[in-house]
């Protein structure tokens, strides 16, 4: 159903003739359930039910219940959990107006005030809880990321469904990677180091997928997942090419990351599925964004040549920041040799008075390291 209207009404969203149509649409039809496409305020949704004897849900309840059947690691659920206490707090007196329904009592009193005051401590308590166990859960990966801290990271970001995690699974040669034709079907970010070849490689973080309004309450408690987004060196937005509405999608893409705060960040447009896109269309596409986003490469996951265009991407700009440096060390320490070769991306090697010399690209990090592990370099010409 939809209905045209300047705003939606304060207390019951929808007009008033609208409701009683609902009213009648519900009776004909048998409805038990009342889904809307948009949030609706806590005192919207009392109304509405008030007014028609059923169950009303609305966007954002929808897309927390997919949720919490996606979530899988503790984190996520927890992340979850919290979104859905946030969300239910200010709806309590309908929560429990439902559960006294279901009990079916006839005449049932409400709850009373105490109990819901009650409640209201208890979930106060548990959201405070849940946020405290979320900052030790983020701390203990802060640690682990510092680890890797040298290495090049790339973050794949996009709408869901766009097709993230199979461009991981592809990279990573990886079928481990969960990938289904179904919303938010990654919850948990999810990194794999990437070889590119010569040498040069990449950390590739793949992401849960963003939606046209999606809860603030979610965006707020997957925060701390999404900081890999800010951790990330480039942004890899994967945008679904045989989507009809791509570019809305994009927008909405755009609006998350800025509301976390990664706006900035330097992004590779990843247009992805073009096998699914018909041939002159994707022709004129190509004509089109070469003109409006020239950073950005098309690919298909359906094939490991598909992707060959984002390996190639991502090896320049990986480069980008490496210097082309002269390594000097005494012959016959194999360990550092093997370090070098791990660290840097080789291009020649000789000897020359006693020693190795290599010339080889590295950033200024594994410099630092090689140079205190006893290696000499001097830029090469
Ligand atoms: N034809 C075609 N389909 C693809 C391609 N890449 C992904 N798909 C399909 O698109 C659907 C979604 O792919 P995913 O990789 O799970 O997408 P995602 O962006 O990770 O989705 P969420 O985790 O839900 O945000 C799956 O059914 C994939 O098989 C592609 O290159 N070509
Ligand atoms: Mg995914």
């Amino acid at each position: 159903m939809t209905q045209q209207i300047d705003k939606p009404n304060p207390s019951t969203y929808l007009g008033k003739g609208k409701v009683e149509e609902l009213r009648d649409e519900i009776a004909a039809r048998n409805a038990s359930l009342i889904v809307f496409d948009d949030e609706l305020s806590p005192s919207q949704g009392k109304n509405i039910e008030d007014a028609t004897g059923q169950r009303v849900m609305d966007r954002a309840e929808l897309i927390l219940d997919i949720f919490a059947v996606r979530a899988r690691s503790s984190e996520a659920k927890m992340q979850v959990e919290l979104a859905q206490l946030q969300y239910m707090l200010p709806r309590l007196t309908r929560m429990w107006a439902h559960l006294e329904k279901f009990r079916g009592g006839i005449g049932v009193r409400g709850p009373g005030e105490t109990q819901l005051e009650t409640d209201r401590r208890l979930i106060n308590h548990r959201i405070k809880l849940l946020k405290q166990r979320l900052g030790e859960v983020q701390k203990s990966r802060e640690v682990q990321r510092s680890g890797r801290r040298e290495a090049f990271r790339a973050s794949l970001v996009g709408y869901t469904n766009a097709g993230k995690s199979s461009i991981l699974r592809g990279m990573g040669h990886d079928d481990r990677v969960f990938v289904e034709d179904r919303l938010f079907a990654t919850l948990d970010p999810l990194t794999r180091e990437i070889d590119l070849g010569e040498s040069a490689k990449v950390l590739l973080t793949d992401t849960v997928g963003f939606i046209r309004k999606l809860p603030h309450n979610l965006v707020a408690s997957f925060r701390a997942t999404l900081e890999e987004v800010n951790e990330a060196d480039l942004l890899l937005h994967v945008i679904d090419a045989s989507h009809y509405n791509w570019e809305e999608q994009r927008d909405v893409v755009d609006q998350v990351l800025a509301e976390l705060g990664a706006a900035e960040k330097p992004v590779l447009y990843v247009f992805s599925k073009i096998d699914a896109v018909p041939e002159e269309e994707l022709a004129a596409l190509r004509v089109r964004i070469g003109n409006l986003l020239p950073n950005s490469v098309f690919v298909s996951a359906m094939t490991e040549a598909g992707l060959d265009p984002l390996r190639r991407a991502l090896m320049a700009t990986a480069r980008k920041g490496t210097t082309l440096e002269e390594l000097r060390l005494p012959v016959g320490d194999g360990k550092l040799l093997a370090q070098i070769y791990r660290e840097a991306d080789v291009i020649g090697q000789t000897t020359s008075n006693g020693e190795i010399v290599l010339r080889a690209r590295l950033p200024e990090s594994v410099a630092a390291r090689l140079t205190k592990a006893g290696v000499r370099i001097s830029r090469s010409s």
